[in-house]
């Protein structure tokens, strides 16, 4: 048998450019030996990501999850925040992080996403923020959301850590709410192998981002805040200069996987596809399916015979971070409060998409959904 046809085929492979390419960026670095703290590449990755990504202002960090753990420290935020359960369990760890009460809301059943209506039954004289996520990089309901949060004076944090790239109504995803947070992991759109951004939109307010990112060093002798080190270094910032260079073409090459399974399995009985975001450039970063009561098999069973054949999709978001056990017992996470979470979350099964993923692949899973008998 062919070797691509007998290799494990992942949910998503990273984006590597040819290696030769990353060997000048290596040698610039032994050459200045600035291994980090702000150095050039990451001085012109900052400028060079704003530009690409169409936002005012982006300070990078050495993952996703120290740039939403430092965002809800830029705003300060107390008490309670109203968040969703579908997400990576990140998302809710961040608030736990900074002593914060995360407060489960349930989700759109078209979007996936924290459902506004639902929002202002959670809210109490504690709530003081919504950290809403833009699951699978498709735009949360952006002037629902903000509604909420000017009726009740409350800041928005966008967890888009997989929105890299994504505009809405020919704006940027980025530069809506008050903050919003990026990850640059290697199973992302966007990859400096681990990394991560938090765009906002003034200086001001990117320097106390640098400064609380830098341990709160202000300058050398002065710190005003208890920061951490959640620097990205120079090595991630090259590579991801280098991957800059190859990012329209990579996010090409998923919309293609997209479209051919997209027109493939939507006549697939049992299976259904959410649809595109509309009004939205998109980014491709996740292929979800939905997997219904008339498919002849359960969306588990659709798992283990996709991995009998070497395809590794993934559940994601299963199980609901409100059913973790640090999380479980909280009066949000109540199972018949969050019924779509829970629904979408029992029947959804994302697969393989990434810019190397061959065609035959892509044909061998669409192969096994359309008949999983043979
Ligand atoms: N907020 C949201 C909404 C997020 O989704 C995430 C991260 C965060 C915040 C936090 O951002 P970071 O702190 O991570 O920057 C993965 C990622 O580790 C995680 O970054 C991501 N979300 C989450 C959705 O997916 P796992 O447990 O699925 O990763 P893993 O190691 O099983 O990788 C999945 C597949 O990817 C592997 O089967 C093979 C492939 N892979 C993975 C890695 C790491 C590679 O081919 N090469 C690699 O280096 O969590």
């Amino acid at each position: 048998m062919d070797k691509k046809q007998t290799d494990p085929v992942y949910v998503t492979r990273p984006f590597l450019p040819p290696l030769e390419e990353f060997y000048p960026y290596l040698q610039q670095i032994w050459e200045k030996k600035q291994l980090t703290n702000g150095g050039p590449f990451h001085q012109e990755l900052e400028v060079r990501l704003a530009d690409y990504l169409g936002v005012e202002h982006l300070a990078l960090f050495a993952n996703g999850t120290l740039a939403l753990m430092t965002a809800l420290q830029t705003l300060r935020i107390t008490g309670e925040v109203i968040t969703t359960p579908f997400s990576f369990v990140a998302t809710a760890h961040s608030l736990l992080w900074n002593g914060i009460e995360p407060v489960f809301v349930d989700i759109h059943p078209e979007t996936f996403n924290l459902d506004p209506d639902k929002i202002e039954a959670a809210i109490t004289p504690r709530t003081t923020a919504i950290m809403p996520v833009h699951v699978y990089g498709k735009p949360c309901n952006l002037e629902g959301i903000q509604r909420v949060a000017d009726t009740y004076n409350l800041k928005v944090i966008y967890d888009a850590a997989h929105a890299f790239g994504v505009h809405y109504k020919g704006k940027s995803l980025l530069a809506h709410g008050d903050l919003s947070t990026l990850s640059f992991h290697a199973t992302k759109v966007f990859n400096t192998f681990e990394g991560g951004a938090i765009v906002c939109p003034d200086a001001n307010t990117k320097k106390r981002i640098d400064d609380l990112k830098n341990f709160g060093f202000h300058d050398e002798v002065t710190v005003v805040a208890p920061g951490i080190n959640a620097k990205m270094n120079e090595v991630q910032a090259a590579f991801g200069l280098l991957q800059l260079k190859h990012i329209d073409k990579a996010i090409e090459r998923r919309r293609e996987i997209d479209k051919r399974y997209r027109q493939k399995l939507a006549n697939v009985g049992g299976i259904s596809l959410p649809a595109l975001p509309a009004d939205t450039k998109y980014n491709f970063a996740y292929f979800p399916i939905l997997v219904e009561k008339e498919y002849p098999l359960t969306r588990d069973e659709l798992n283990d015979k996709l991995r009998e054949h070497g395809i590794f999709p993934r559940r994601y978001f299963y199980p609901l971070i409100s059913d973790f056990p640090m999380y479980r017992n909280r009066p949000s996470a109540v199972r018949q409060d969050l019924p779509v979470a829970h629904d979408i979350a029992e029947r959804v099964l994302c697969l393989p998409i990434y810019p190397d993923l061959e065609a035959e692949n892509a044909e061998r899973i669409i192969a096994v959904i359309e008949d999983p008998y043979n």
